[in-house]
């Protein structure tokens, strides 16, 4: 059947079942949900905009007999195109499904629907002194679904783990319709496979997740942002050990270069209360301890690591929005090399102790290949996961850049083979590493992938050709 022909048919059997305001079908308004944040994008079938898990059900359960294939979607802030139209699939955007129920003080969770912001679900549970500590630059955007689907990261790994060790129920619909509950909220459940964790991180690829009960945490009580700048990574990670070994805990361990910090001031009008700038920059965030003079701990430790000249300059935010202040130079780094020019993003994880050789190995590459664009460094240091922008400079055309970046890409990735790390940290693979999944796998890894597949969704409909393919 033609792409026509699908749709009219889709349509036709949809009216009979399900009310008109729940999918959009002229192309222009379908047009919005075909990308994402990559800027990647194709044109859907149809999209639908569920209110409830029955129409996810009746939705999946009719693609699935008319052999119509669907991409789940959220808030489409992936960077890896996870969410985006290559085939004239269906999209079935889960953000209308928003609810968050109360939270359960008991049990310290809070139950919500796959397409609740992120944000909201961290205010909601705020209000019982509560965190639910995935945190995200795209937070206000992104939502739970997206989060849970990718097992997204952020800036409190180090602290908190990933998405996946805060959940503890999932509602989830295959493609042939069927609604299941997996785990139902219990804490401990050894009774076989743990299915929960086969969905988060499966990119949409095996079902829908419709609901999640999410575990929380106590929010933290003493925190304090310090922002640093450093002439070396060496040093970098010289601050590092030390903060290891420092007398608090710590929430978030980020680093970025000089040239990150230039694009937000200019892009973005911001600016650093640094006196001295240098080459790169840490923005750490700590949960002081809760014994008798925390501050008098931490200021006799800031003395010894400015007597050990690790750091160039620091400062300590003295208030909630100098906090956010600092924050915003971090979090305004992809916004702001969006707005400098075509951009081509590396999510890299090594083990924390390769970071600064794989990263000046990286460099070293980059410029031995003589490549015309320009190389951003900034992430996630104390995870191990460092990001890698590549932009386009203006003298340079679109085919030069695709072409530049094809090349480093490869020499990239075995360079990240030889270091045992991975390509994507915490994006997902999504439609553009999928060349790194053949790469870093076994034949016989790849053959229980398929076997996976195959046994949620039979006729492979379910965000198709995305994360790896079938053959
Ligand atoms: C971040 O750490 C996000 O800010 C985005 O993971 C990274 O833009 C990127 O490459
Ligand atoms: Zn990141």
């Amino acid at each position: 059947m033609n792409l026509n022909l699908k749709k009219q048919k889709l349509i036709e059997v949809i009216k009979g079942i399900l009310p008109n305001d729940i999918f959009l079908s002229s192309i222009e308004d379908c047009a919005p949900y075909g990308g994402d944040w990559t800027r990647l994008t194709g044109d859907p079938l149809l999209v639908f905009l569920p209110k409830t898990t029955e129409q996810v059900s009746l939705i999946l359960k009719t693609c699935n007999e008319l052999k119509i294939a669907v991409i789940p979607s959220g808030g489409r802030t992936g960077l890896s195109g996870g969410a985006v139209v290559i085939n004239g699939e269906v999209v079935l955007c889960l953000s209308r499904m928003n609810k968050i129920s109360s939270v359960d003080n008991l049990g310290r969770t809070i139950r919500v629907q796959a397409g609740a912001i992120t944000e909201a679900v961290h205010e909601a549970a705020a209000k019982e002194g509560l965190l639910w500590p995935i945190d995200l630059a795209s937070k206000g955007t992104c939502e739970v679904g997206g989060n849970l689907s990718t097992n997204a990261g952020g800036v409190k790994v180090i602290r908190y783990g990933m998405t996946r060790k805060w959940v503890s129920g999932l509602q989830i619909v295959l493609m042939n319709g069927d609604v299941i509950e997996l785990n139902r909220g219990l804490e401990k459940n050894n009774t076989g496979y743990d299915l929960i964790q086969l969905l988060i991180g499966a990119e949409g690829t095996l079902a829908v997740i419709t609901e999640a009960t999410l575990k929380l945490v106590r929010l933290p009580q003493k925190e304090k942002v310090l922002f640093f700048s450093l002439s070396s990574l060496l040093a970098v990670s010289q601050l590092f050990e030390k903060a290891r070994k420092g007398p608090f805990e710590i929430l978030a361990f980020e680093f970025f270069s000089q040239r990150c910090l230039t694009a937000v001031i200019t892009k973005l009008k911001r600016s650093s209360k640094l006196q001295k700038p240098s080459e790169f920059y840490v923005l750490m965030e700590i949960e002081m301890g809760l014994g008798t003079e925390p501050e008098v701990l931490l200021e006799s430790w800031l003395e010894e690591v400015l007597a050990a000249h690790v750091v160039v300059d620091g400062l300590m935010s003295q208030s909630s929005a100098e906090k956010r202040e600092i924050w915003g130079l971090r979090e305004g780094i992809t916004e702001s090399i969006s707005l400098t020019n075509e951009v081509r993003k590396y999510d890299t994880a090594v083990a924390v102790d390769k970071v600064v050789p794989f990263i000046e190995e990286a460099e070293t590459l980059f410029h031995s290949m003589k490549l015309q664009s320009e190389l951003y460094l900034f992430g996630h240091f104390g995870d191990g996961s460092p990001h890698l922008n590549i932009v386009r400079r203006d003298t340079v055309d679109h085919e030069t850049f695709i072409n530049e970046c094809d090349i480093f890409e490869k020499e990239l990735y075995l360079l990240l083979k030889k270091f045992g790390g991975s390509a994507s940290a915490e994006h997902g693979v999504g439609l553009l590493k999928k060349s790194w999944v053949e790469l870093s796998r076994t034949p016989q890894e790849m053959a229980i992938f398929r076997a996976i597949k195959t046994a949620f969704d039979p006729q492979h409909l379910l965000n198709p050709n995305k994360v790896f393919s079938l053959l």
